[in-house]
């Protein structure tokens, strides 16, 4: 078993609010692959940033259609890894957490997390790209957007592309959990996002004790206070045991 700092260990136990950052990396040991690396062969041409941006599902809606139907496919061969697991289990053993997840895939849902701030959206959603609202369609099979059946503008995948705004709810809640925080876990990240990045800052700046979990060295690394380098389905289940 992994071993956790004791003072990192004593600070959660000590946490009256605890945030816990999540990326792709927590989803990585449940098959789904980082966004970095999401690109196989197939995809491997084009960048996500070049994919998951409005501009792109202008241009070419089922070129950017076909790769969230790839990568739902992907996603629903995944069941919940020890880490997504371990955080679940943490929300009881903690004072106090908020789960912020940049992943769009619903696994931390599916693990028995309850309040979980979607900051980028899911997957498993769809809304009308003019209307903004929820649309219940049957995607399977398609290669291209549905129509909106009030509209007919076309259907997209209900996440934050590039260039958009974060959901106003999920932003307000992630920054005052971050400004209110006695410790937060940066897990699976590299960090290079905005805004979800800056919540860590954010946090260490007002007091908070960051650590962050993740295999390889990230932008955040440095700012620290605990750097337990290692997989997050190894790692997480050792700190939810330390707690216990
Ligand atoms: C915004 C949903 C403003 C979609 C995602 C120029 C033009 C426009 C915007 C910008 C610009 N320059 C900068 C910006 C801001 C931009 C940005 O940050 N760009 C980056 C590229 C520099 N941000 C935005 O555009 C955001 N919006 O700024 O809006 C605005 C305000 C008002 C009005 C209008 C506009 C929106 C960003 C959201 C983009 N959507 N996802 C989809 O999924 O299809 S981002 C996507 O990539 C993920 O959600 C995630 O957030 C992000 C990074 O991925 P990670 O999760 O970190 O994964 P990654 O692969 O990068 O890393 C994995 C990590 O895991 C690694 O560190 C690895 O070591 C580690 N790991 C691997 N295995 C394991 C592990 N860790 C633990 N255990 C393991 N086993």
């Amino acid at each position: 078993m992994v071993d956790i700092p004791e003072r990192l260990v004593h600070a959660l136990c000590e946490s009256r609010h605890t945030v816990i950052l999540t990326g792709a990396g927590v989803s990585a040991e449940s098959g789904v692959p980082t966004f970095r690396d999401a690109q196989n062969a197939l995809w491997a041409r084009y960048r996500p940033e070049e994919l998951a941006s409005p501009e792109a599902f202008q241009r070419d809606p089922a070129l950017v259609w076909q790769w969230y139907q790839w990568r739902r496919g992907l996603i629903k061969q995944a069941r919940p890894n020890a880490a997504h697991l371990a955080i679940a289990a943490m929300e009881r053993l903690l004072q106090r957490l908020t789960l912020i997840t940049q992943n769009v895939d619903g696994l931390h849902q599916a693990a028995g997390s309850t309040a979980v701030i979607e900051f980028h959206g899911n997957i498993h959603r769809n809304r009308c790209s003019a209307e903004n609202q929820l649309v219940d369609v049957d995607a399977e099979g398609t290669t291209r957007p549905p129509r909106c059946p009030r509209c007919e503008a076309w259907i997209r995948p209900d996440v934050v592309w590039f260039g958009e705004p974060i959901p106003q709810g999920a932003l307000l809640t992630a920054t005052l959990a971050a400004q209110d925080c006695d410790v937060f876990l940066s897990v699976g990240t590299s960090s290079v996002v905005y805004p979800a990045a800056g919540l860590a800052d954010m946090a260490r700046e007002a007091g908070a004790t960051l650590a962050e979990v993740n295999p390889q060295r990230t932008v955040q690394t440095d700012s620290a206070a605990h750097v337990l380098q290692g997989k997050a389905a190894e790692i997480m289940p050792a700190m939810a045991a330390a707690l216990g």
